[in-house]
Protein backbone atom coordinates (compact mmCIF):
# COMPACT_ATOMS: atom_id res chain seq x y z
CA UNK A 1 0.00 0.00 0.00
CA UNK A 2 1.97 3.20 -1.46
CA UNK A 3 2.26 6.01 1.28
CA UNK A 4 0.56 9.30 -0.54
CA UNK A 5 0.43 12.10 2.33
CA UNK A 6 3.17 13.47 4.85
CA UNK A 7 0.63 12.57 7.36
CA UNK A 8 0.77 8.77 6.37
CA UNK A 9 3.77 9.43 6.26
CA UNK A 10 5.54 10.67 9.37
CA UNK A 11 3.67 8.03 11.57
CA UNK A 12 4.79 5.47 9.33
CA UNK A 13 8.07 6.39 9.75
CA UNK A 14 7.70 6.71 13.68
CA UNK A 15 6.11 3.51 13.62
CA UNK A 16 9.52 1.72 12.02
CA UNK A 17 12.32 3.78 13.18
CA UNK A 18 10.85 2.27 16.99
CA UNK A 19 10.52 -1.20 15.74
CA UNK A 20 13.82 -1.03 13.92
CA UNK A 21 16.61 -2.80 16.16
CA UNK A 22 19.82 -0.99 16.70
CA UNK A 23 23.55 -2.60 16.29
CA UNK A 24 25.45 0.16 18.47
CA UNK A 25 28.69 0.37 16.55
CA UNK A 26 30.64 2.22 19.43
CA UNK A 27 30.02 1.89 23.35
CA UNK A 28 32.28 1.38 26.53
CA UNK A 29 29.80 -1.19 28.00
CA UNK A 30 30.07 -4.74 28.94
CA UNK A 31 28.28 -7.38 29.81
CA UNK A 32 28.06 -8.60 33.86
CA UNK A 33 30.75 -11.32 33.11
CA UNK A 34 33.00 -8.10 33.51
CA UNK A 35 32.10 -7.45 36.85
CA UNK A 36 32.76 -3.57 38.00
CA UNK A 37 33.58 -3.06 34.54
CA UNK A 38 29.69 -2.49 33.58
CA UNK A 39 28.57 0.90 35.22
CA UNK A 40 24.75 0.82 35.76
CA UNK A 41 21.98 2.55 38.23
CA UNK A 42 20.92 5.74 38.70
CA UNK A 43 24.42 7.01 40.62
CA UNK A 44 26.98 5.60 37.89
CA UNK A 45 24.31 7.93 35.33
CA UNK A 46 24.34 10.75 37.46
CA UNK A 47 28.49 11.00 37.85
CA UNK A 48 29.00 10.17 33.71
CA UNK A 49 32.00 12.36 32.96
CA UNK A 50 29.67 14.44 30.89
CA UNK A 51 27.92 15.87 34.17
CA UNK A 52 30.88 15.98 36.17
CA UNK A 53 32.49 18.81 33.80
CA UNK A 54 29.00 20.64 34.01
CA UNK A 55 28.87 20.52 37.67
CA UNK A 56 32.19 22.06 38.06
CA UNK A 57 30.93 24.94 36.18
CA UNK A 58 29.04 25.97 39.41
CA UNK A 59 30.68 24.58 41.96
CA UNK A 60 34.11 25.73 44.20
CA UNK A 61 35.00 22.61 45.24
CA UNK A 62 38.43 21.84 45.01
CA UNK A 63 38.87 18.68 42.15
CA UNK A 64 40.95 16.56 44.63
CA UNK A 65 38.12 16.89 46.98
CA UNK A 66 35.76 15.35 44.30
CA UNK A 67 37.56 12.80 43.45
CA UNK A 68 37.84 11.51 47.33
CA UNK A 69 34.01 11.23 47.80
CA UNK A 70 32.50 8.18 47.48
CA UNK A 71 30.24 7.28 44.00
CA UNK A 72 26.90 8.02 45.86
CA UNK A 73 28.63 11.43 47.53
CA UNK A 74 29.85 12.27 43.98
CA UNK A 75 26.17 12.05 42.29
CA UNK A 76 24.45 13.53 45.64
CA UNK A 77 26.70 17.00 44.64
CA UNK A 78 26.43 16.36 41.17
CA UNK A 79 22.00 15.41 41.45
CA UNK A 80 21.66 19.14 43.65
CA UNK A 81 23.68 21.11 41.43
CA UNK A 82 22.08 20.33 38.11
CA UNK A 83 18.67 19.06 38.73
CA UNK A 84 17.88 20.63 41.98
CA UNK A 85 19.80 24.32 42.15
CA UNK A 86 19.25 24.68 37.88
CA UNK A 87 16.93 22.67 35.51
CA UNK A 88 18.61 19.91 33.81
CA UNK A 89 18.59 21.48 30.55
CA UNK A 90 21.77 19.68 29.31
CA UNK A 91 21.26 17.07 27.29
CA UNK A 92 22.92 14.71 29.59
CA UNK A 93 20.53 15.60 32.56
CA UNK A 94 17.55 15.46 30.06
CA UNK A 95 18.60 11.95 29.13
CA UNK A 96 18.67 11.05 32.98
CA UNK A 97 15.18 12.02 33.17
CA UNK A 98 14.36 10.19 30.25
CA UNK A 99 15.82 6.72 31.51
CA UNK A 100 14.20 6.81 34.74
CA UNK A 101 10.47 7.82 32.84
CA UNK A 102 10.83 4.90 30.37
CA UNK A 103 11.35 2.65 33.46
CA UNK A 104 8.17 3.72 35.07
CA UNK A 105 10.05 5.76 37.90
CA UNK A 106 8.19 9.01 39.11
CA UNK A 107 10.25 12.02 37.39
CA UNK A 108 8.65 14.67 38.77
CA UNK A 109 9.27 13.16 42.32
CA UNK A 110 12.65 14.69 42.28
CA UNK A 111 13.23 11.53 45.03
CA UNK A 112 16.80 10.62 44.25
CA UNK A 113 16.62 8.09 47.20
CA UNK A 114 13.59 6.54 45.95
CA UNK A 115 15.49 6.15 42.84
CA UNK A 116 18.11 3.98 44.29
CA UNK A 117 15.72 1.89 45.80
CA UNK A 118 14.36 0.97 42.70
CA UNK A 119 18.10 0.01 41.61
CA UNK A 120 19.19 -1.82 44.52
CA UNK A 121 16.25 -4.67 43.89
CA UNK A 122 17.83 -5.03 40.59
CA UNK A 123 19.92 -7.95 39.17
CA UNK A 124 22.69 -7.26 36.49
CA UNK A 125 21.55 -9.71 34.07
CA UNK A 126 18.08 -9.10 34.25
CA UNK A 127 18.40 -5.38 33.67
CA UNK A 128 20.53 -5.91 30.09
CA UNK A 129 17.50 -7.18 29.04
CA UNK A 130 15.52 -4.85 30.13
CA UNK A 131 17.63 -2.00 29.03
CA UNK A 132 18.37 -3.61 25.59
CA UNK A 133 14.29 -3.97 25.27
CA UNK A 134 13.65 -0.45 25.94
CA UNK A 135 16.67 0.90 24.35
CA UNK A 136 15.35 -1.36 21.03
CA UNK A 137 19.33 -2.67 21.19
CA UNK A 138 19.99 -5.58 19.50
CA UNK A 139 23.65 -5.77 19.90
CA UNK A 140 26.33 -3.31 21.15
CA UNK A 141 30.18 -3.31 19.88
CA UNK A 142 32.70 -2.71 23.16
CA UNK A 143 35.72 -1.17 23.46
CA UNK A 144 38.11 -2.90 24.76
CA UNK A 145 41.72 -2.51 25.86
CA UNK A 146 44.45 -5.30 26.21
CA UNK A 147 46.44 -2.81 28.48
CA UNK A 148 43.76 -2.57 31.05
CA UNK A 149 44.79 -4.16 33.73
CA UNK A 150 41.37 -5.42 35.16
CA UNK A 151 39.50 -5.93 31.55
CA UNK A 152 43.29 -8.14 30.43
CA UNK A 153 42.23 -10.48 33.39
CA UNK A 154 39.30 -10.99 32.45
CA UNK A 155 40.23 -11.87 28.57
CA UNK A 156 42.42 -14.52 29.92
CA UNK A 157 40.89 -15.69 33.16
CA UNK A 158 37.06 -15.66 33.14
CA UNK A 159 35.60 -14.29 29.72
CA UNK A 160 32.19 -15.93 29.14
CA UNK A 161 30.80 -14.76 25.52
CA UNK A 162 27.62 -12.64 25.77
CA UNK A 163 26.49 -12.22 21.44
CA UNK A 164 24.84 -9.01 22.49
CA UNK A 165 28.63 -7.65 23.23
CA UNK A 166 30.64 -7.59 19.98
CA UNK A 167 34.42 -6.62 20.80
CA UNK A 168 36.61 -3.87 19.42
CA UNK A 169 40.50 -4.46 19.85
CA UNK A 170 41.49 -0.92 21.12
CA UNK A 171 44.72 0.32 20.36
CA UNK A 172 45.26 3.81 21.60
CA UNK A 173 47.91 2.66 24.40
CA UNK A 174 49.84 1.39 21.79
CA UNK A 175 49.41 3.69 18.57
CA UNK A 176 50.05 6.85 20.97
CA UNK A 177 51.84 5.65 23.59
CA UNK A 178 54.56 3.46 21.83
CA UNK A 179 57.32 4.82 24.31
CA UNK A 180 55.56 4.51 27.23
CA UNK A 181 53.82 1.12 26.78
CA UNK A 182 56.27 -1.20 24.38
CA UNK A 183 57.55 -2.56 27.74
CA UNK A 184 54.44 -3.68 28.48
CA UNK A 185 54.16 -5.89 25.37
CA UNK A 186 57.74 -7.26 26.20
CA UNK A 187 56.73 -8.46 29.97
CA UNK A 188 54.17 -10.01 27.56
CA UNK A 189 56.18 -12.29 25.98
CA UNK A 190 56.55 -10.00 22.72
CA UNK A 191 59.72 -9.18 21.19
CA UNK A 192 59.73 -5.43 21.12
CA UNK A 193 62.75 -2.94 21.32
CA UNK A 194 62.68 1.05 20.92
CA UNK A 195 63.69 0.66 17.36
CA UNK A 196 61.03 -0.69 15.52
CA UNK A 197 62.53 -3.20 13.33
CA UNK A 198 60.96 -5.97 11.00
CA UNK A 199 61.39 -8.47 13.84
CA UNK A 200 59.67 -5.84 16.04
CA UNK A 201 57.13 -4.45 13.73
CA UNK A 202 56.40 -8.71 13.41
CA UNK A 203 56.22 -8.96 17.14
CA UNK A 204 53.51 -6.48 16.96
CA UNK A 205 51.34 -7.83 14.05
CA UNK A 206 51.44 -11.05 16.06
CA UNK A 207 50.02 -9.25 19.59
CA UNK A 208 47.36 -7.59 17.00
CA UNK A 209 46.26 -11.10 15.28
CA UNK A 210 46.54 -12.96 19.22
CA UNK A 211 44.03 -10.04 20.50
CA UNK A 212 41.89 -10.15 17.81
CA UNK A 213 41.67 -13.97 17.75
CA UNK A 214 40.64 -13.97 21.52
CA UNK A 215 38.30 -11.22 21.58
CA UNK A 216 36.94 -12.19 17.64
CA UNK A 217 37.27 -8.43 17.37
CA UNK A 218 34.89 -6.85 14.83
CA UNK A 219 37.25 -4.17 14.42
CA UNK A 220 40.37 -2.29 15.83
CA UNK A 221 40.08 1.22 17.13
CA UNK A 222 41.94 4.28 18.12
CA UNK A 223 41.04 7.76 19.38
CA UNK A 224 43.63 10.24 17.65
CA UNK A 225 44.27 13.99 18.32
CA UNK A 226 43.82 16.45 15.93
CA UNK A 227 47.25 16.46 14.60
CA UNK A 228 46.78 13.14 13.28
CA UNK A 229 48.56 12.91 9.83
CA UNK A 230 49.43 10.15 7.88
CA UNK A 231 51.76 8.70 6.12
CA UNK A 232 54.19 10.04 9.36
CA UNK A 233 57.17 8.14 10.25
CA UNK A 234 56.59 8.91 13.77
CA UNK A 235 55.40 5.46 16.07
CA UNK A 236 52.34 5.81 15.42
CA UNK A 237 52.38 6.27 12.09
CA UNK A 238 54.58 3.24 11.40
CA UNK A 239 52.58 1.17 13.65
CA UNK A 240 49.51 2.02 11.53
CA UNK A 241 51.65 1.54 7.99
CA UNK A 242 53.55 -1.50 9.25
CA UNK A 243 51.17 -3.16 11.41
CA UNK A 244 47.50 -2.16 11.53
CA UNK A 245 46.77 -2.11 8.39
CA UNK A 246 48.61 -5.36 7.40
CA UNK A 247 46.61 -7.40 10.32
CA UNK A 248 43.46 -5.52 9.43
CA UNK A 249 43.84 -6.54 5.23
CA UNK A 250 44.89 -9.87 6.19
CA UNK A 251 41.85 -10.83 9.05
CA UNK A 252 39.55 -8.33 6.64
CA UNK A 253 38.76 -6.03 9.80
CA UNK A 254 37.68 -2.22 9.34
CA UNK A 255 40.05 0.22 10.94
CA UNK A 256 37.94 2.43 12.88
CA UNK A 257 39.72 6.18 13.15
CA UNK A 258 38.35 8.33 16.16
CA UNK A 259 40.25 11.71 15.25
CA UNK A 260 39.66 15.11 17.05
CA UNK A 261 39.99 14.51 20.61
CA UNK A 262 42.77 16.82 22.74
CA UNK A 263 43.30 14.29 25.68
CA UNK A 264 43.04 16.22 29.44
CA UNK A 265 42.95 19.53 28.35
CA UNK A 266 41.91 19.95 32.02
CA UNK A 267 43.45 16.49 33.59
CA UNK A 268 42.04 17.30 36.82
CA UNK A 269 38.76 16.59 35.37
CA UNK A 270 39.35 12.78 34.38
CA UNK A 271 37.73 11.22 31.50
CA UNK A 272 35.75 14.68 31.55
CA UNK A 273 39.10 16.83 31.07
CA UNK A 274 39.42 16.05 27.03
CA UNK A 275 38.67 18.84 24.92
CA UNK A 276 37.96 18.55 20.28
CA UNK A 277 40.20 20.20 17.94
CA UNK A 278 39.32 19.92 13.91
CA UNK A 279 41.23 17.58 12.26
CA UNK A 280 43.29 16.93 9.12
CA UNK A 281 41.11 15.56 6.78
CA UNK A 282 43.84 14.71 4.76
CA UNK A 283 45.07 11.65 6.90
CA UNK A 284 41.60 10.18 6.06
CA UNK A 285 42.37 10.76 2.05
CA UNK A 286 45.55 9.53 2.20
CA UNK A 287 44.58 6.48 3.66
CA UNK A 288 41.26 5.27 2.01
CA UNK A 289 43.44 6.12 -1.48
CA UNK A 290 46.64 4.37 -0.52
CA UNK A 291 45.16 1.10 1.41
CA UNK A 292 42.30 0.47 -1.19
CA UNK A 293 41.44 -2.91 0.40
CA UNK A 294 41.51 -1.67 3.94
CA UNK A 295 37.84 -0.68 5.43
CA UNK A 296 38.13 2.22 7.23
CA UNK A 297 35.66 3.26 10.10
CA UNK A 298 35.68 6.86 10.61
CA UNK A 299 34.40 9.47 13.12
CA UNK A 300 35.42 13.23 13.67
CA UNK A 301 34.76 14.98 16.89
CA UNK A 302 34.56 18.93 15.78
CA UNK A 303 31.78 19.93 13.98
CA UNK A 304 34.44 21.94 11.16
CA UNK A 305 35.03 18.67 10.23
CA UNK A 306 31.53 17.04 9.37
CA UNK A 307 31.13 18.28 5.73
CA UNK A 308 35.00 17.23 4.46
CA UNK A 309 34.80 14.22 5.93
CA UNK A 310 30.83 13.70 4.04
CA UNK A 311 32.72 14.57 0.81
CA UNK A 312 35.61 12.11 1.44
CA UNK A 313 32.67 9.00 2.26
CA UNK A 314 31.65 10.69 -2.01
CA UNK A 315 35.07 9.83 -3.20
CA UNK A 316 36.07 6.37 -0.55
CA UNK A 317 33.94 3.34 -1.02
CA UNK A 318 35.81 1.82 1.48
CA UNK A 319 35.38 4.91 3.88
CA UNK A 320 32.27 4.37 6.16
CA UNK A 321 31.49 7.24 8.78
CA UNK A 322 29.30 7.16 11.62
CA UNK A 323 28.12 8.40 14.48
CA UNK A 324 27.55 12.42 15.77
CA UNK A 325 30.35 11.49 18.28
CA UNK A 326 30.61 12.94 22.36
CA UNK A 327 30.24 16.74 21.79
CA UNK A 328 28.18 16.52 18.50
CA UNK A 329 25.63 13.99 19.99
CA UNK A 330 23.30 16.93 20.94
CA UNK A 331 19.53 17.00 19.68
CA UNK A 332 20.79 19.98 17.39
CA UNK A 333 24.12 18.41 15.88
CA UNK A 334 22.79 15.26 15.08
CA UNK A 335 19.89 17.03 13.16
CA UNK A 336 22.40 19.14 11.09
CA UNK A 337 24.76 16.62 10.49
CA UNK A 338 22.46 13.55 9.89
CA UNK A 339 20.98 15.72 7.46
CA UNK A 340 23.74 16.62 5.39
CA UNK A 341 25.07 13.32 5.51
CA UNK A 342 21.31 12.16 3.59
CA UNK A 343 21.77 15.08 1.40
CA UNK A 344 25.30 14.39 0.27
CA UNK A 345 25.39 10.64 1.19
CA UNK A 346 22.41 9.28 0.33
CA UNK A 347 21.46 6.36 2.52
CA UNK A 348 25.23 4.88 2.76
CA UNK A 349 26.57 6.10 6.33
CA UNK A 350 25.92 5.01 10.22
CA UNK A 351 23.79 7.68 11.51
CA UNK A 352 24.47 7.57 15.14
CA UNK A 353 26.29 5.54 17.56
CA UNK A 354 25.64 5.93 22.11
CA UNK A 355 29.49 5.69 22.73
CA UNK A 356 27.62 4.99 26.41
CA UNK A 357 29.76 4.65 29.60
CA UNK A 358 26.95 3.37 31.73
CA UNK A 359 24.02 0.74 30.25
CA UNK A 360 21.15 2.39 31.27
CA UNK A 361 22.28 5.28 28.76
CA UNK A 362 21.47 2.96 25.83
CA UNK A 363 18.08 3.57 26.69
CA UNK A 364 17.92 7.80 26.33
CA UNK A 365 21.20 7.85 23.81
CA UNK A 366 18.82 5.73 21.52
CA UNK A 367 15.56 7.49 22.71
CA UNK A 368 17.08 10.68 21.76
CA UNK A 369 18.69 10.00 18.26
CA UNK A 370 15.64 8.31 16.88
CA UNK A 371 13.59 11.26 17.66
CA UNK A 372 15.71 13.47 15.69
CA UNK A 373 16.85 11.02 12.76
CA UNK A 374 12.99 10.00 12.28
CA UNK A 375 12.16 14.04 12.04
CA UNK A 376 15.13 14.41 9.46
CA UNK A 377 14.49 11.45 7.52
CA UNK A 378 10.72 12.18 7.47
CA UNK A 379 11.43 15.73 5.42
CA UNK A 380 13.65 14.06 3.34
CA UNK A 381 11.05 11.08 2.27
CA UNK A 382 8.21 14.31 2.10
CA UNK A 383 10.35 15.85 -0.26
CA UNK A 384 10.13 12.68 -2.59
CA UNK A 385 6.96 12.33 -2.44
CA UNK A 386 6.31 16.04 -3.60
CA UNK A 387 8.37 15.65 -6.41
CA UNK A 388 6.04 12.81 -7.29
CA UNK A 389 7.91 9.37 -5.97
CA UNK A 390 5.80 6.62 -4.57
CA UNK A 391 6.83 5.24 -1.28
CA UNK A 392 5.96 1.98 0.26
CA UNK A 393 6.52 1.02 3.89
CA UNK A 394 9.11 -2.01 3.14
CA UNK A 395 11.08 0.74 1.34
CA UNK A 396 11.73 2.77 4.88
CA UNK A 397 11.41 -0.58 6.97
CA UNK A 398 14.94 -1.29 4.15
CA UNK A 399 16.11 2.30 4.36
CA UNK A 400 15.65 2.67 8.12
CA UNK A 401 17.47 -1.02 8.61
CA UNK A 402 20.47 -0.34 7.06
CA UNK A 403 21.03 3.01 8.89
CA UNK A 404 20.41 1.63 12.53
CA UNK A 405 22.83 -1.26 11.77
CA UNK A 406 22.56 -2.85 8.32
CA UNK A 407 25.46 -0.79 6.55
CA UNK A 408 27.97 -1.69 9.45
CA UNK A 409 27.09 -5.46 8.94
CA UNK A 410 27.14 -5.24 5.44
CA UNK A 411 30.66 -3.26 5.67
CA UNK A 412 32.22 -5.70 7.93
CA UNK A 413 31.13 -8.59 4.85
CA UNK A 414 32.25 -6.38 2.09
CA UNK A 415 34.96 -7.23 0.17
CA UNK A 416 37.06 -4.85 -1.40
O1 LIG B 1 37.76 7.68 22.83
C1 LIG B 1 36.58 7.37 23.03
O2 LIG B 1 36.11 6.24 22.81
C2 LIG B 1 35.65 8.46 23.59
O3 LIG B 1 34.33 8.19 23.17
C3 LIG B 1 35.73 8.42 25.11
O4 LIG B 1 37.08 8.56 25.49
C4 LIG B 1 34.92 9.55 25.75
O5 LIG B 1 35.25 9.66 27.11
C5 LIG B 1 33.45 9.30 25.66
O6 LIG B 1 32.95 8.39 26.28
C6 LIG B 1 32.68 10.16 24.85
O7 LIG B 1 31.45 10.01 24.71
ZN1 LIG C 1 33.97 6.21 23.03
Amino acid sequence: MPILDTGCLRSTVEKVIRETEVTDVHTHLYPPSFGDLLLWGVDDLITYHYLVAETFRWIETPYEAYWDLTTQERADLIWRTLFNENSPIAESCRGILTVLQKLGLDVAARDLPAYRDYFAKLAPADYVDTVFRLGGVKDVVMTNDPFDETERKVWLESYRPDPRFKAALRLDPLLNGWDENRQQLASWGYSVEATMSPACLKEVRRFLREWVERMEAVYLAVSLPPTFMMPEESARGVLVRECVLPVCAELDRPFAMMIGVKKLVNPRLGLAGDAVGKGAIEAVEHLCSEYPRNKFLVTMLSRENQHELCVAARKFRNLMIFGCWWFLNNPSLVEEITRMRLELLGLSFLPQHSDARVLDQLIYKWEHSRRVIGEVLCEEYADLLSAGWRLEEDEIRRDVGKLLGGNFRDFLERQL
